[in-house]
């Protein structure tokens, strides 16, 4: 049986809405779906100028974005929005500001917007978000807008994956600008005072200032513009600051995970066996990988079952991977399988393996290896290896 991927990669690197729009819902659910997804557009990644937009509820983050997109179009810039909602899960253009705007610009090829809620538990919003940023950027638009709601913890998170991260500051806020200083100062590149038509706007960048002056890296002080959404003032100023910014992709550079898929797929692709087997990589990160094998003719034993070798290899494969994730050599040097289930040709298997420890020399795995159909225990591994003095040698690394 095949994964269930009903989406092809070269639909979503020709910008295909409709296949866009699956992938982001598939991305969304955090189903198995989302690890072939997450796999196959990792390498299309790092053209896109992300940028966070955070603020205080209300503070007119959505008719900011509405008004930059209209402004980074008229540049021919094409645009993707991404407005994360942790509480109440809206679709398309509806969670934005201004809705007769928004229709118009669902029509435009060059745009692209979609809310997105919460998988359901702690940490799963930003992952998903940070698949549907990759997913965007794969996709080819310039520039990637992620609206994220300024309060707890998540909008700390989906900064992260920015490139520029812009932090709005409405006029009249009082004590609120000192809970921004607590949370989000030292991560601002960038401070819009919103609603800057309002009568409290001029103090309200005072106090921004007087802020900034006192954070301890004075060595980049980010800078605090003003906009009015409904006539445009400042609007030009901000969009030229955001073009001028180099720092496009910069959010890869140092993304642990980014570089794990990497190397692995080089890895993979550099085992003969592992070919000869047909394993795939689907998932990667440091100290962890994830394979899959359809059992196949060749995996059969003289009992019509998967041979118990071919599950070994599939177990030792994502061992080894995960062991070499960091670009230093590991080899095993004990390894021990216990296998629960018969396994049919035709099956997808999925291994998953992952560091229990590792210190200076020695370092544990296990692995467990599911059904993809239905995630039932297949087997287990378990793996010591012996880590080497040495960098891993790769073609092309
Ligand atoms: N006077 C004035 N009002 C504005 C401006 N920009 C936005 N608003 C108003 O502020 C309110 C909130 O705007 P939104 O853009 O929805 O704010 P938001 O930060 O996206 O809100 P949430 O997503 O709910 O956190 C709306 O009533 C807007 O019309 C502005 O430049 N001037
Ligand atoms: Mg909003």
């Amino acid at each position: 049986m095949r994964m269930p991927v009903e989406f092809r990669i070269e639909d979503i690197l020709s910008r295909d809405r409709r296949a866009i729009a699956r992938a982001v819902t598939a991305l969304e659910s955090g189903d198995e779906r989302m690890h072939a997804i997450r796999f196959s557009v990792a390498e299309h990644v790092g053209h896109a100028h992300v940028i966070g937009v955070t603020g205080p509820p209300g503070g007119g983050k959505s008719t900011l974005v509405s008004v930059l997109i209209e402004a980074l179009r008229a540049r021919s810039l094409t645009v993707a929005v991404i407005a994360v909602d942790p509480s109440s899960p809206i679709t398309g253009g509806a969670v934005l500001g201004d809705r007769i705007r928004m229709g118009a610009m669902q029509s435009d090829d060059g745009v692209f917007i979609r809310s997105l809620a919460s998988r359901g538990h702690l940490g799963g919003l930003s992952a998903a978000a940070a698949d549907v940023i990759d997913l965007f950027d794969a996709a080819g638009f310039d520039v990637l807008i992620v609206e994220a709601v300024g309060s707890g913890q998540s909008e700390v998170e989906i900064t992260r994956y920015a490139d520029t991260r812009i932090v709005i500051c409405p006029p009249g806020l009082g004590d609120d600008v000192q809970a921004i200083k607590a949370g989000i100062l030292e991560i601002a590149d960038a401070f819009v005072v919103t609603k800057a038509d309002l009568p409290d706007a001029a103090r309200t960048e005072e106090q921004l200032k007087a802020m900034l002056a006192l954070r301890t890296d004075q060595s980049i002080v980010p800078p605090v513009m003003k906009t009015v959404a409904v006539s445009g003032e400042g609007i030009a100023q901000l969009v030229d600051w955001l073009c001028a910014r180099e720092h496009k992709g910069t959010r890869h550079l140092g993304s642990p995970a980014n570089a794990a898929r990497k190397l692995l797929s080089k890895l993979i692709r550099a085992d003969g066996y592992a070919r000869h087997l047909g394993l795939e990589l689907i998932e990667a990160s440091p100290g962890s990988a994830t394979v899959r094998m359809e059992v196949q003719a060749h995996h059969i034993n003289f009992n019509g079952r998967c041979h118990g070798g071919a599950i070994f290899a599939l177990g030792d494969t994502a061992l080894g991977l995960a062991c070499n994730s960091y670009g230093r050599i590991a080899t095993l040097v004990d390894g021990q399988i216990s296998i629960a289930s018969a396994v049919e040709g035709g099956e997808w298997l999925v291994a998953h393996a992952f560091e229990v420890s590792r210190s200076r020399k020695i370092g544990s795995y296990r692995v467990n290896i599911t059904r993809a159909r239905n995630g039932q225990y297949v087997a287990g591994l378990h793996g010591t290896v012996y880590l080497l003095d040495q960098s891993l040698q790769v073609e092309g690394s």
